[in-house]
């Protein structure tokens, strides 16, 4: 059975207190919750975490490297930021995707660069919380073949 792992980054825990027209109107809680009925259909292992701690995503991502097949991954903030996120990722040779629930390239300048982009397969921004479960089925899909 493919086992995916889906990390969350900083200040994703109080998405429900957010602007919907960027994020959507669903709270991290509901968003996990259709995973783990999207991963239940397909029959796959899925795993749903969420960090605020940038040091806890990368020793999160070290512990995928022998256990996961593929890395979904909103590193929120960090994603303009974080080199120890993306040297970790670099480690992790299954699919990865990064995932972003608004379209980064719509915003600040400052969210136009991401760190994590260059070591990823695939990119999803922007399709609220269906980017989640587009995710799940494409990186399916991508261990499969
Ligand atoms: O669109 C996305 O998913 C982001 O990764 C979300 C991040 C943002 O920094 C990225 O540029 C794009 C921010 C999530 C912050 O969520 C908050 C929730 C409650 C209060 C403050 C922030």
């Amino acid at each position: 059975m493919n086992k995916i792992l889906i990390i969350n980054g900083p200040n994703l825990n109080l998405l429900h207190l957010r602007d919907k027209s960027q994020y959507g109107d669903l709270s991290l809680e509901e968003i996990s919750n259709d995973c783990a009925e999207v991963a239940k259909q397909i029959g796959i292992d899925l795993t749903f975490i969420q960090s605020n701690i940038e040091g806890e995503i990368v020793e999160e991502i070290h512990k995928a490297i022998d256990n996961y097949h593929g890395i979904i991954i909103n590193p929120a903030g960090y994603t303009h930021t974080s080199v120890a996120i993306r040297d970790a990722l670099e480690l992790f040779k299954g699919p990865k995707i990064e995932l972003h629930l608004s379209n980064i390239f719509k915003r600040e300048n400052f969210r136009h660069h991401s760190f994590i982009s260059p070591v990823v397969d695939g990119i999803i921004s922007g399709l609220q919380a269906n980017g989640y479960t587009t995710a799940i089925l494409a990186i399916n899909n991508m261990i499969k073949t």
